[in-house]
């Protein structure tokens, strides 16, 4: 029998170079010869991910509860495939996940726990890595866009979301690491990796539901 593969998440703010680093990753897993398949959240390219990109570009407005169940639902229809593939020993990159969906939403002043709920249930990831930088530095690298959210103001309020998010994790025995991302790519990927590593061999149990 196969055995399971690991269920790796890249968090972090805009610019903290979630994506590079998920990039690097893949490149390193499958030059090992392991097999790995990269999501990316929101996915822009579904019905769902078509109406969120809409919404961040500020092409539509939508309510704030609204979007959010969007961004849920955008995961829920990944779902089933992120599980088949981990249960068929096919490693998954998730760049941004369902912590991204509580702190850009919890930030607007919805509740954390009405922003948590429609994820749970999802798959739960056996590591979740989270590239941490000062918003300003964020900002110097090569600025923010313009899409929304992309402020620095906003971005500082997201953050400390993160952190309650971070404790609330950790305290629930979940396998959350902090980065530093205002380094070198280098710098930072040779930590994803130490991270990556320590997991990789000891993923035994069938794939977890979050906060279940
Ligand atoms: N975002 C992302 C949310 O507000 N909720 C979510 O559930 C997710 C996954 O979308 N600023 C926000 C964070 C980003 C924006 O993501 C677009 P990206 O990774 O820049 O394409
Ligand atoms: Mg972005």
């Amino acid at each position: 029998m196969t055995r399971r593969a690991p269920f790796i998440v890249v968090e972090g703010l805009d610019r903290s170079g979630k994506s590079t680093q998920a990039s690097i990753l893949c490149d390193h897993l499958t030059s090992l010869g392991l097999p790995v398949e990269l999501f990316k959240f929101p996915d822009r390219r579904t019905a769902i991910g078509k109406m969120i990109d809409s919404y961040l570009r500020s092409e539509s407005d939508l309510d704030d509860r609204a979007i959010h169940l969007l961004f849920s639902a955008n995961r829920w229809e990944l779902a089933s495939t992120i599980s088949s593939h981990l249960e068929k020993g096919t490693t998954i990159i998730a760049d941004r996940y369902a912590f991204s969906g509580i702190a850009f939403s919890a930030r607007k002043g919805l509740s954390y726990k009405w922003c948590q709920a429609p994820d749970v249930g999802l798959p739960a990831p056996d590591l979740t890595m989270f590239l941490d930088i000062e918003p300003d530095i964020a900002q110097a690298r090569g600025g923010y866009g313009t899409e929304r959210y992309e402020q620095e103001e906003v971005q500082r309020d997201v953050r400390q979301v993160f952190e309650r998010i971070e404790k609330e994790m950790t305290h629930a025995g979940a396998r959350w690491v902090k980065i530093d991302a205002g380094r070198t790519q280098k710098e930072v990927s040779q930590d994803v990796w130490v991270h990556v590593q320590s997991i990789l061999d000891s993923v035994h149990h069938p794939v977890g539901t979050l906060w279940e």
